[in-house]
């Protein structure tokens, strides 16, 4: 018998990256999707076929709003491992919605913890868990530094990763915590801020864009590459104990320094191109994130191996071949080189981009 995983958040940057993996390692895969006026799948049409074909990837109606339905599909679906991944994931956002995003963010979590309970089935429960939770604590930050997040998105994670710890407690249920660090890629959301330079990057090298607006340039990240985190995640539910670990590079930049690589790349001065736009400024801004991800290292054999300048590479690549243009192609390299058979991953972000240039993206 396959193992059977459920995925929220299965249309998100890492739900699709996930359930790629999780189809290649033989498993049958399960997601939550929402109702939307709009497609929402593109990033999992790759690999999603006709239900009336065979087929391992099974999609399910649903919202995180709302438990009953969640506890009779836990119930009726049985599944080994739950990855829950389904959030309002955006900070800035966050601070114009904050009753919505703990409803979403917070108690959807709960709401998934308590349908695995009800359900009594021994399955694994993974958190997606975020950096966001350190907030103003100094880094590096690792699992023991203590949380203060600074926005309602931030404290809503840290309300979820508390309960997830409880359940385990608690129950004795196999529940563990990723606190993950910022991942990027090609399937970033367009408005998180790496994804918005590489797009506008890429549009102003191609004479599509003028100007791109952008709020604080000192901010920084550990940001690393999204497909590799995906298997963190596998990895935290395959231990013999469910326990908490950080993922993240180790390394940290402003998002001025994302700036000068990304217009560096395409032989562009940023300066010429970027406006400052209060709008997206934060109330209360996260200064300063740093992994330490030693103990990932150590218990789960994980260490990222895109850092920095070669994540700029790939995701400013896929941004100039979706404009049917043909990339510099050090990015390209840089996957095909690094990842071996893993190559379906540029493959599939092809096809993904495609399908993208298809909707008009
Ligand atoms: P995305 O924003 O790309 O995806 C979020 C997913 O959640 C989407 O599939 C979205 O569906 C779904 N979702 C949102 N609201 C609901 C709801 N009410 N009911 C059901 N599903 C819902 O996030 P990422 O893939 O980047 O991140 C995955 C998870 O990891 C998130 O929980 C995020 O907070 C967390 N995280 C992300 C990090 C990162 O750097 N990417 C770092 C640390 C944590 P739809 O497509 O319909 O909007
Ligand atoms: P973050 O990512 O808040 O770290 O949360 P985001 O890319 O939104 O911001 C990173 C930094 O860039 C600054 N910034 C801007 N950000 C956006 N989005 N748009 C802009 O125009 C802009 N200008 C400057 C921000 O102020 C911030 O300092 C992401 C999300 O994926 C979370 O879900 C996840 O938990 C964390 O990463 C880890």
């Amino acid at each position: 018998m396959p193992k059977r995983a459920l995925i929220t958040g299965i249309t998100g940057q890492d739900g699709s990256y996930l359930t790629e993996l999780l189809l290649r390692k033989g498993y049958e895969v399960h997601g939550l999707i929402r109702r939307s006026s709009s497609f929402n799948t593109q990033r999992i049409d790759h690999v999603y076929q006709d239900p009336h074909v065979k087929s391992r990837l099974y999609l399910h109606y649903g919202d995180l709003s709302t438990g009953e339905q969640l506890t009779t599909l836990i119930y009726e679906m049985q599944p080994d491992e739950i990855y829950h991944l389904g959030a309002q994931s955006h900070v800035r956002v966050s601070f114009d919605t904050p009753e919505f995003t703990g409803n979403i963010t917070a108690l959807g979590t709960t709401r998934i913890l308590e349908g695995v309970r009800r359900s009594g089935i021994p399955c694994r429960f993974y958190q997606a868990g975020s950096s966001e939770m350190f907030g103003s604590t100094p880094p590096p930050q690792s699992e023991e530094t203590p949380f203060h997040p600074r926005s309602p998105y931030g404290a809503a994670k840290a309300c979820a990763h508390w309960m997830t710890v409880n359940y385990r407690e608690a129950y004795g249920m196999f529940a563990a915590n990723g606190i993950l660090f910022n991942h990027e890629s090609p399937r970033r959301g367009e408005t998180f801020v790496t994804r918005k330079i590489t797009r506008a990057a890429a549009r102003i090298a191609a004479g599509k864009q003028q100007k791109v607006y952008l709020g604080n340039l000192d901010a920084r990240r550990d940001w690393g590459y999204a497909p590799e985190y995906v298997e963190g995640m596998w990895r935290i539910l395959q231990q013999d104990n469910p326990s908490d670990y950080v993922l993240g590079t180790g390394e940290s930049h402003t998002v001025r320094e994302f700036l000068e690589e990304t217009f560096g790349y395409l032989d562009l001065d940023w300066r010429e191109f970027v406006e400052y736009d209060p709008r997206y400024l934060r109330p209360s801004e996260v200064e300063f994130l740093l992994a330490n991800a030693d103990r990932a290292q150590r218990e789960l054999g994980w260490s990222p191996t895109v850092k920095f300048k070669e994540l700029v590479r790939i995701m400013v690549d896929a941004e100039v071949e979706a404009l049917g243009l043909v990339p510099t192609g050090a990015g390209r390299g840089i996957l095909e080189k690094k990842f071996g058979d893993w190559h379906q991953w540029s493959g599939s972000v092809s096809n993904y981009l495609q399908a993208a240039a298809a909707h008009g993206d």
